[in-house]
């Protein structure tokens, strides 16, 4: 991990007696459902590790409708969570609803300061969706890694 500029705190020891009372909401969105269905189940997994029973957790169409739903979630919540995944086709549209979920996101957290954590997987490839999602033969999980940072921020703000 050392050499990807992987954080120094270890995210995956969250401290459940810390972190149990903490409201969180994941907002997911539905496209690419084998890869979205792996960030999903490892969100959950993280906020169960955690200690969180029952997330909120909120389906919306794409990743374009993942900034709306973090807004309107956000004023409720100690941690949003974001998944999607953004598979880039033959016209520039990968590159509009990447910006507008990142920006959005990110205006989102900044405005409201409740962290939202950033799960959207934005690929070339299916495959590069299928080695994040936390499946089996995943080298990545990547909706774990997005809860976990986003209680982790939660925890210290
Ligand atoms: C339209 C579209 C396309 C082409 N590709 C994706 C994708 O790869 N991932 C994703 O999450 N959403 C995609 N969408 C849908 C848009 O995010 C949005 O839902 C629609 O443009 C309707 O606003």
């Amino acid at each position: 991990m050392s050499g990807h500029g992987a954080p120094t705190i270890d995210l995956t020891t969250l401290n459940p007696a810390e972190t149990h009372q903490l409201k969180l909401a994941i907002v997911a969105a539905s496209w690419h459902t084998q890869i979205m269905d792996g960030l999903l189940d490892g969100a959950l997994r993280a906020a169960k590790e955690a200690g969180i029973a029952e997330p909120t957790v909120l389906r919306v169409p794409g990743s374009f409708e993942l900034p709306v739903a973090a807004a309107r979630l956000a004023p409720h919540f100690d941690a949003v969570v974001a998944l999607g995944v953004v598979i880039r086709g033959g016209t520039p549209h990968f590159e509009y609803v990447c910006q507008a979920a990142t920006a959005g996101l990110t205006e989102v957290s900044v405005r409201t300061g409740v962290p939202v954590g950033f799960g959207v997987l934005t690929c070339d490839t299916e495959q590069q969706g299928l080695d994040r999602a936390g499946l089996e033969g995943s080298s990545e999980d990547k909706g774990h890694e997005a809860v976990t940072a986003a209680l982790s921020t939660a925890l210290t703000l």
